[in-house]
């Protein structure tokens, strides 16, 4: 209830392109709102390390059940797969084929599991710490979403420890061992206090395995809140459509249009130029980007306003104005100077024609990366909020 009425502020601030307001109204949700939010939880790793069989382990499912997902020695998981986790509402565990496999070659993985439909990632490893996990790292951190570290097969990484050393064997140090390796390898790749469990998924009971359940537990509405919170860019981008198409183009490029007719060489450029910074200022008011928003947007969030700055790429007023207005001028003149002495009229009419168009592409680029601008600067709000725990 109390989400639906956050998101009844949030669409209403956006669409007044008030985004300090559209934070705010998410800002305050109480956790405990965050109950019926689905979470939907990615198993990740390399090939063959353990993640489908974690998952029947999380199910409490023997490999046998016919509702258990498919495990075996060769690779077996071609397909994304959606399991329940009966244990905690509204959470969802997803088997994903191994990073690297074919049909999910180097490089390809991304463009055909989209990762970004996942609120939370669980990297499954087994061995050393390898590139595969890095990348995965880096993958869910540009995201700004979190994971944890399992680290499966322990039973077999005692066993081998044990047949090697016998006298000497000490279960805890290579359990110590396994997650400081895991915990090096996690830091070097930028992970912040990473959340590392070593299991067995022969016993559920034993190692961090009853750990993990509890911990996902105690995280289960933060996490909720996160995945509730990075999921409004995807639903503010309608709102954005509906700004775009209401700005009004068309009244300045036919101003233009008009100063352009005038048998003036370089006026028309002169015109557009002042049109298209009055036009951008006008925009970022009602997009929510002008200096003073972006600073109340800032204050709201903690950060500095540079943060907010660092994402509006899309649009930069001069290559917009180096690019366009050099043709725009050119033809101008071209047109005037072999048609206004001859044939006035027609003259006039083109140099005012081609204006026109012109401004009016410009201006409609200009929406559009404006647009572009506050879906980016919100989704950075939203991710910095996000990322703070409460
Ligand atoms: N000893 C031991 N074997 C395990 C453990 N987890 C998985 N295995 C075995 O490892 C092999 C691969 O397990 P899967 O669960 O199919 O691995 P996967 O990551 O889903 O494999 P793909 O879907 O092919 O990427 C199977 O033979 C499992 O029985 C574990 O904790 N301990
Ligand atoms: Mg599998």
């Amino acid at each position: 209830m109390a989400t639906a009425l956050a998101m009844e502020g949030f669409g209403a601030a956006i669409a007044q392109g008030n985004l300090s307001e559209a934070i705010s109204a998410v800002q305050g949700i109480p956790l405990q709102s965050f109950q019926n939010t689905p979470l939907h939880i990615a198993v990740v790793g390399e090939p063959g390390s353990g993640k489908s069989s974690f998952i029947n382990a999380m199910l409490g499912l023997q490999a046998d059940d016919p509702r258990a997902a498919q495990t075996g020695i060769q690779s077996t998981t071609a397909e994304v797969k959606d399991y329940v986790y009966p244990l905690l509402p509204h959470v969802t565990l997803w088997d994903l084929p191994g990073k690297g496999e074919p049909p999910f070659n180097e490089g390809s993985h991304v463009q055909q599991i989209d990762l970004s439909r996942f609120d939370f990632f669980i990297i499954i490893g087994y061995q050393r710490f390898r590139t595969t996990h890095a990348e995965l790292v880096h993958e869910i951190q540009d995201m700004s979403k979190r994971f944890y570290f399992v680290r499966t097969k322990i039973d077999l990484d005692l066993e081998a420890s044990r047949r090697q050393r016998p006298s000497g064997y000490s279960a805890e140090k290579v359990l110590q061992r396994i997650k400081e390796d895991c915990r090096e390898g996690l830091l070097r790749e930028g992970a912040l206090d990473p959340q590392i469990f070593l299991v067995s998924n022969w016993e559920t009971d034993r190692f961090d395995f009853p750990l993990l359940q509890e911990q996902l537990k105690k995280d289960l509405l933060m996490l909720k809140r996160q995945a509730f919170l990075l999921g409004l860019p995807r639903i503010s981008a309608p709102f954005w459509e509906r700004k775009k198409a209401s700005a009004q183009i068309v009244p300045p490029a036919l101003c233009c249009g008009l100063v352009s007719a005038l048998p003036v060489p370089g006026l028309s450029f002169l015109a557009a130029m002042l049109l298209l910074v009055k036009f951008r200022s006008r925009c970022y008011r009602e997009f929510g980007l002008s200096r003073r928003s972006l600073e109340d947007l800032a204050e709201q969030i903690g950060k500095p306003v540079s943060v907010l700055k660092a994402a509006m790429t899309s649009l930069s007023l001069k290559p917009m104005v180096l690019l366009r207005l050099p043709d725009l001028v050119g033809a101008t003149v071209m047109v005037v100077e072999l048609c206004w002495g001859r044939f006035p009229t027609l003259g006039c009419l083109l140099s005012g024609g081609l204006s026109l168009l012109s401004t009016y592409f410009m201006l409609q680029k200009c929406v559009s990366g404006v647009a572009e601008d506050a879906q980016k600067v919100l989704t950075k709000a939203l991710e910095v909020e996000a990322k703070k725990t409460i």
